[in-house]
């Protein structure tokens, strides 16, 4: 803890030397002038961070250059010396006096002739606050940087759940919905329409010949070819409730709430010309001339009677039947 002893008084220096070192403090400043305090504390202009940290101000009311008071309130005023203590050491105690001093942001005032037991009495408990406001700053700016390294790690895990849900929900080669969270949906809108006595319709769609595309052009052109047709059919279930999934390997489902079989058939309709209008080569089936899907449409109104695998297997049979008839269509 260091002291500032302000004084124009060389024997007042001598004397306050000697006193708070019986006191034990040893860390003492002393300037003659108010100039030479604004110096010392980087008040005089110029670079402010070249001034000295005080924790307490013992200061003379009658110098030659400035006054005591006036001195005090210039220090004050600096929002880094704000809540120093300023001491006014003075012989002048009249109600004037004290009162402009402490107008000024004095915290108190030593009588001259200074006695040392009151001198010390004061310094030690004016210390004492002092230590106890910095503890507390450096508590509030430990407080300040943990928050804001909580937001941080807040904001970081929130992404990190988004990016997992999302990576639980969504299948990894085309990033539509996988086969988990379509058969969530499923039970899901299922259950609404049962309550609703509304209709759901399911397009289980099949690419044409797959295994043969893999043997003609190889595996990754094949994982290509899926992310493509994934792309394509994606752009056909854009309406809210409505979910394209990966069913399985090159199977993919469509899952249409609140519908119609004639609103059913015409997207049925669209997979398959979308798919065609790739024009993707498939040499491996020439009688098809390009890349094709299967489509089976079913559509049940959904009871308790009856759970969504009623709808699931109505839409394989139509499926199977779209492949029998030679593929590159859709059967209801
Ligand atoms: P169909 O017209 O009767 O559907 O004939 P298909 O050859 O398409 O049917 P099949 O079930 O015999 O073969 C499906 C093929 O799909 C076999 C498998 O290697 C391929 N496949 C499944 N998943 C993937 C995948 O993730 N990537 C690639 N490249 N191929 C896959
Ligand atoms: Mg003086
Ligand atoms: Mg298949
Ligand atoms: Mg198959
Ligand atoms: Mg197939």
């Amino acid at each position: 803890m260091r002291i500032l002893i302000v004084d124009d008084s060389r024997h007042v220096h001598r004397q306050l030397q000697v006193f708070l070192a019986a006191g034990g403090y040893s860390d003492l400043a002393f300037v003659s002038s108010a100039a030479d305090a604004f110096e010392l504390l980087g008040l005089s202009g110029g670079d402010a961070s070249a001034g000295s940290d005080v924790d307490l101000i013992l200061m003379d009311i009658e110098m030659a250059d400035l006054q005591g008071i006036e001195a005090t309130r210039r220090i004050k005023s600096a929002p880094d010396f704000a809540d120093v203590p300023v001491v006014m050491v003075t012989a002048d105690t009249s109600p004037e006096s004290l009162g402009a001093a402490f107008e000024a942001g004095a915290v108190d005032y030593i009588n001259k002739p200074i006695h040392k037991v009151e001198l010390l009495a004061r310094v030690r408990s004016l210390l004492n606050l002092r230590r106890e406001i910095l503890i507390r700053k450096e508590w509030e700016r430990n407080l300040i940087e943990l928050a804001a390294k909580l937001d941080v790690a807040n904001s970081e895990l929130k992404k990190a759940n988004d990016t997992l849900a999302r990576m639980a929900s969504s299948d990894g080669l085309t990033g539509v919905a996988n086969r988990r969270y379509f058969d969530e949906s499923m039970i899901r809108e299922w259950r609404r329409a049962t309550r609703r006595s509304s209709s759901i319709a399911l397009l289980m769609i099949d690419i044409d010949h797959f295994k043969r595309y893999n043997d003609t052009y190889g595996h990754l052109q094949g994982d290509e070819c899926l992310r493509r047709v994934a792309e394509t059919l994606s752009d056909l279930a854009r309406r809210a409730g409505e979910l394209l999934a990966r069913y399985g390997g090159e199977e993919f489902a469509i899952m249409l709430p609140d519908t119609n079989l004639s609103c059913a058939v015409q997207v049925a309709e669209q997979a398959v010309a979308a798919i065609s209008a790739l024009d993707l080569p498939h040499s491996g089936a020439p009688e098809l001339g390009r890349l094709s899907i299967s489509v089976g449409v079913a559509l049940r109104t959904a009871s308790l009677n009856e759970g969504h695998e009623s709808l699931i297997r109505d839409a394989d049979d139509a499926l199977y039947l779209a492949k029998k008839k030679g593929r590159n269509r859709f059967e209801i």
